[in-house]
């Protein structure tokens, strides 16, 4: 043999024909047989093709004669046949398809047998055009999942840029445009950044100008721009070095409206609202909104005149994702919800400090929080178990509540709440003894460590947690990452469920990285009657700015101030929630 395989080629060889017997319906002992033979291999200290080769296989632990001959076709021919026959019956795709969350051979099977799904990209095709909800045996909540399980492809793969990126070059290639030689009339950012999304894949801009070539030139020169891809009377398309492109669109300012209308979008919006007024006799594109019978160019300086002329009135930029909002906002619709502002909030109910993993002191989080208004704040260092940093002792954690205690008497300008951010284990159970819980002015429980057990496990990890009586909030419910990690696996129905019948807030947790719950799910979490937290998770005084990206989030999930508690007063919180259950009635 020139090139003998390695244990690790061997091992996968065998991994993989245990993943298609288990696809194929074989018996649980047999599948588990080869995963275990496969470790052996791995661990294995000698070349297990020369054990082979020797006829000492069977050394290794869990290798028995059928093993052995399996392994012993594998050095031969390069394959096993048995997994030749099942590939043939199972393309690679629908294994890759078990490796999802919440989705077991049983259900690949079916998915591949019934529905001729063959790949993750078949699937997550399937749920975006709604074709799993009405499968037997799959629905609604299944299909949910998916979406959620496969965000991250589902937005692109990481090239897209991060809100906070997008929003502060656009901020900055606009005040460029603003400042340079040719007046802009203009300038503003549009696309998806306007609408506030997690992560934009170019960015773009509506400039007006009474000479839109000399701002075209002067855009080229802006220091950000790496090189100009396309350049146009009306636009221009350019690389910034930060690697994200830019379409700046070029109007005269009696258009700008029109322009900034149609670049906002998004497609799916625009695409609505021009087959809606096509039905009512109207041309609606980026020039103008035209009258078919009369042929009457309608043009705005304002974008809201072209809402206006056909029959609607203001789109927050947030809502424009065809959910609905077209249908509400026409003039004799049920109307758009007044959506949740920034400066509806009264207090952040999740921050952290030195004393776990923050870059700031109790009083310095308190006077910047002050600083921005808030009427209180909620110091939620990490419980003992949560994996980095440094951890909170319960000794610790007792001193602190009596230094938060102390600050409070001293007048701070504002109300500090000891708390607590604490883990929640494999189990369902906590990191801090009860009593020590009940000493605490406010309680969020997250997940932080063990991702990957099942569906049904860490859904009831997290009901166990909204069951005790001394959680009030879940932080970060579904433990995504924009762009790097999907949702763990969990049944969101169940957790909104629990989480209205207990009392317990969730949180929309405002890290541009996070922004968890997402705007569906923040949606359908308030629909199930649950009251919302959006909370900055600062970990420096900095980042207690970060609030707005989750109230960016909470707009996009047509949330209303009624829907967010830390809209209101510290009593009247604690009232609308598990506490509230254990507190006399307000007089
Ligand atoms: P992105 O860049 O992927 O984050 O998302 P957007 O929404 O910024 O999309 P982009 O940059 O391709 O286009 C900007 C806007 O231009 C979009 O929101 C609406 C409008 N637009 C683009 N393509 C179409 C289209 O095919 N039909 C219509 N009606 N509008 C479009
Ligand atoms: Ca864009
Ligand atoms: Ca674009
Ligand atoms: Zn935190």
């Amino acid at each position: 043999m020139a090139h003998p395989l390695t244990n690790a080629q061997i091992a996968d060889s065998l991994e993989e024909l245990g993943d298609l017997y288990e696809l194929d319906g074989a018996d649980r002992h047999r599948v588990l047989a080869y995963r275990r033979a496969a470790r052996a291999i791995r661990e294995s200290s000698a070349s297990v093709a020369a054990l082979v080769g020797e006829g000492r296989a069977r050394e290794l632990p869990g290798i028995g004669q059928t093993l052995e001959a399996k392994i012993g076709d594998l050095l031969a021919y390069g394959e096993i046949p048995a997994a030749v026959a099942l590939k043939q019956r199972y393309p690679a795709g629908v294994i890759a398809l078990t490796r999802l969350p919440g989705i077991g051979p049983k259900r690949a099977r079916a998915l591949f047998t019934d529905l001729g799904i063959d790949s993750p990209a078949a699937l997550r095709a399937a749920a975006a055009a709604g074709r799993l909800r009405t499968e037997r045996g799959f629905g609604p909540k299944f299909e949910a999942n998916v979406l959620a399980a496969t965000a991250q492809e589902l937005t692109g793969g990481p090239s897209r840029v991060l809100l906070p990126r997008a929003l502060e070059l656009g901020e900055e290639l606009v005040a460029g445009l603003l400042d340079s030689g040719p007046p802009a009339a203009n300038a503003q950012i549009a696309g998806s950044a306007r609408r506030m999304v997690e992560a934009v894949g170019d960015l773009d801009l509506v400039a007006t100008a009474d000479d839109p070539a000399a701002l075209a030139d002067a855009f080229a020169a802006l220091p950000q721009i790496e090189v100009v891809l396309q350049s146009g009377p009306a636009a221009v398309r350019a690389r910034t070095h930060m690697g994200l492109d830019v379409d700046l669109r070029l109007a005269r300012p009696a258009e700008h409206g029109n322009l900034l209308q149609h670049f906002t979008g998004s497609a799916q919006h625009n695409e609505a609202l021009r087959a809606d007024a096509r039905a009512r006799g109207y041309h609606v594109s980026e020039h103008g909104v035209s009258e078919e019978a009369s042929g009457r160019l309608h043009t705005f300086a304002e974008e809201q005149g072209v809402y206006s002329l056909l029959g609607y009135r203001p789109i927050p930029p947030e809502l424009r994702e065809n959910r609905g909002e077209l249908q509400a906002a026409r003039e004799h619709g049920p109307g758009l919800p007044e959506l949740v502002r920034e400066r509806d909030v009264r207090g952040d109910l999740h921050c952290h400090t030195v004393a776990s993993d923050g870059r700031a002191q109790i009083e310095e989080m308190a006077l910047a929080a002050a600083a921005r208004g808030y009427e209180y704040l909620a110091i939620t260092d990490h419980s003992a178990s949560h994996g980095f940093g440094k951890a909170v002792s319960p000794a610790q954690l007792r001193d602190q509540i009596e230094r938060i205690h102390r600050l409070n008497s001293s007048g701070l300008g504002i109300r500090l709440l000891a708390g607590s951010e604490v883990n929640i284990l494999p189990d369902g159970s906590l990191d801090y003894d009860d009593d020590l819980l009940g000493e605490l002015d406010w309680v969020i429980a997250s997940i932080h460590t063990s991702f990957r057990l099942s569906e049904q496990r860490m859904t009831e990890r997290l009901v166990s947690a909204m069951r005790h009586p001394a959680v009030d909030a879940i932080a970060h419910p579904t433990g995504r990452l924009i762009e790097q990690r999907p949702s763990y696996a969990l049944d969101r129905e169940t957790l909104f469920e629990v989480a209205a019948q207990t009392g317990t807030f969730l949180e929309i947790n405002a890290n541009p990285l996070r922004r968890d719950l997402s705007e569906q799910d923040a949606r359908a979490a308030a629909q199930a009657g649950v009251l919302l937290v959006v909370n900055s998770d600062a970990h420096s005084t900095e980042m207690l700015a970060l609030l707005r990206y989750g109230i960016a989030t909470a707009r996009r999930g047509w949330l209303r101030a009624a829907d967010v508690a830390n809209t209101r007063s510290w009593e009247e919180l604690q009232r609308m929630g598990k506490r509230g259950r254990r507190m006399p009635p307000a007089s």
